[in-house]
């Protein structure tokens, strides 16, 4: 079995005092890591599969590395979960344990579940990098189980094992020329591919440091990269929210102009922010395109060309072809001939936790996996997203929402009678998810707000809707089918 984290497992790794993590003022060290994941990884050693309540703080980044170095598969909770979508989550990955910082409320879908406060302050005494003990795990065997949506029902589980870990994070660092001198910056929510694998595994595995910023802001995007930090990772909303501020924060642009690398990823980059950026600052953003269930298949290269509006060139060690309806590739990669997306390589899940038919339903009969994506490819390689198969997913601020889990959760408020859910574009988060509703009572119709309140109540405040039209009836087909292409949008 190979390491996921050489930095504080192997001999010869980074010194102990240089920086591993930052959240705000709290930080700590390689040798701090090591010595504050030491009596967490020997607590959970003999469990098969470990909760994390992932806020984003230094505990969070604490457990979830002290659960992979003992070999225990972690699922990070959205700590804005809402109760169906907890329940869901719980009831299908069956935990051994919850994870959570000292004195942090838990919601009480967690309250059967036995509780490990972790602490980092809390340090096995003389523990240094190089003399934490290896897991038992081997590459093959599952690191994460990440709730991913799907067009209807529930969140599935990705599994994703250790070996995709290993090498989407080292096709990542070939591809931006990553290395233990760089320190990151980003504000994403650890319970996603993006802020957990690539935001904090990622430089613990070069053995460099990553600062989170609690949460997002422009001024600690601009604090954070002119005081040391030399990477930007971040949802095009963040962009978005970084290129409506350039004009009236000249520090910003100055920060940005002198970070090394600016990656946008989870979403499309609108060609607008791109330029708007470039504009203020002299920097391309860079696009990287990934997927819960495949992690990273593309990215413009360090040394490549950004073109905006395309996420570049597979990664080392990716396969990745465009396919006709048929399956059949496309007849040529001509920047405009469009078909869905596959791909193929170790970086790939293994399977949606206790769903085979939804497993098999995902890859080709050869072991490609089908992403829904539809894409152009041009001569050179590069790859130009340009839709969606399905519909009935929606991306909301890098998030992927199905419209079924919320129709279903609209659909138990006591003032709804029939519900059918679409995705509108916004310039902030790209889409925006708009409720149409009948409401049981015609004089009485729920508002806004009310579903709002429920959907975030049930599943999470992301998934909430932002638009609401009431109607008489939805349009259907003869099979009784909503149209939702027949809804009438402005
Ligand atoms: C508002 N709020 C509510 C309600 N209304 N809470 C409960 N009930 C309500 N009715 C709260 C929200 O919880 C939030 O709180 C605050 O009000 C603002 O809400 P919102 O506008 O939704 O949030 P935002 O600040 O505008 O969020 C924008 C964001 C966020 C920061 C860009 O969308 C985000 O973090 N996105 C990242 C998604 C991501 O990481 N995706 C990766 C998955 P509070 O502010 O306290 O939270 S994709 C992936 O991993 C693949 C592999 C890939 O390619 O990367
Ligand atoms: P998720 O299921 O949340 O992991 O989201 C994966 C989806 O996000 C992909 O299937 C794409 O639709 C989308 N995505 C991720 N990165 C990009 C990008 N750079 N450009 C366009 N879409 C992206």
């Amino acid at each position: 079995m190979s390491s996921l984290f050489p930095a504080l497992t192997d001999g010869g790794g980074p010194a102990a005092g240089r920086p591993a993590l930052r959240f705000g003022e709290r930080s700590l060290t390689y040798g701090e890591l090591a010595a504050a994941t030491g009596p967490v990884a020997g607590a959970v050693r003999e469990a098969r599969r470990v909760a994390v309540w992932a806020t984003p703080t230094l505990e969070t980044a604490v457990a979830v590395t002290a659960a992979l170095l003992a070999g225990v598969t972690v699922v990070p909770l959205n700590p804005k979960s809402g109760a169906t979508e907890l329940d869901h989550i719980l009831s299908d990955s069956t935990p051994d344990l919850v994870l959570a910082a000292p004195g942090q409320d838990l919601p009480e879908a967690l309250a059967g579940l036995a509780r490990l406060d972790v602490d980092p302050a809390d340090r096995a005494p003389g523990t240094l990098p190089g003399a934490l003990p290896e897991g038992r795990a081997d590459d093959e065997d599952p690191a994460l189980v990440v709730y991913t949506s799907g067009t209807t029902g529930p969140p599935k589980g990705a599994v994703i094992p250790r070996r995709a870990i290993a090498t989407t994070l080292d096709a990542l660092a070939d591809a931006w020329q990553w290395t233990g001198d760089d320190v990151l910056v980003h504000g994403l929510p650890l319970f996603h591919v993006h802020g957990l694998v690539l935001g904090v595994l990622g430089p613990l595995r070069r053995g460099g440091s990553v600062r989170h910023l609690g949460r997002f802001t422009t001024e600690g995007v601009t604090r954070e990269l002119s005081g040391g930090a030399t990477m930007l990772f971040g949802v095009p909303t963040m962009y978005h929210r970084v290129a409506e501020a350039l004009p009236t924060e000249p520090e910003l642009a100055e920060a940005l102009a002198g970070a090394r690398l600016l990656v946008s990823g989870s979403a499309a980059l609108p060609v607008h922010d791109h330029e708007r950026i470039a504009a203020a600052t002299g920097r391309r953003v860079i696009e990287r395109y990934g997927m819960t269930e495949t992690l990273m298949n593309t990215s413009v290269r360090a040394d490549g060309e950004a073109r905006p509006g395309t996420v570049g060139v597979p990664l080392p060690g990716v396969e990745l072809r465009l396919v006709e309806e048929d399956g059949a590739p496309v007849a040529a990669y001509d920047g405009e001939t469009v078909g869905e997306i596959q791909v193929r390589g170790p970086n790939l899940f293994t399977e949606y936790l206790n769903r085979p038919d939804a497993t098999a339903g995902a890859f080709t009969a050869d072991g490609w996996f089908r992403t829904g994506d539809m894409a152009v490819r041009d001569a050179d390689g590069y790859v130009r997203i340009v839709g969606r198969k399905a519909t009935d997913l929606i991306k909301s601020g890098g998030y992927k929402i199905g419209a079924g889990e919320i129709e279903n959760a609209l659909l138990e408020h006591p003032g709804v009678r029939e519900a059918a859910v679409t995705g509108e574009p916004d310039a902030d988060l790209g889409e925006r998810i708009v409720a149409w509703v009948v409401p049981a009572v015609h004089q009485n119709p729920p508002t806004l707000e009310e579903l709002a309140a429920h959907v975030a109540a049930r599943l999470a405040p992301h998934k909430r809707p932002r638009v609401l039209h009431h109607l008489a009836a939805l349009p259907r087909n003869d099979m009784g089918k909503i149209m939702k292409r027949a809804l009438p949008h402005d």
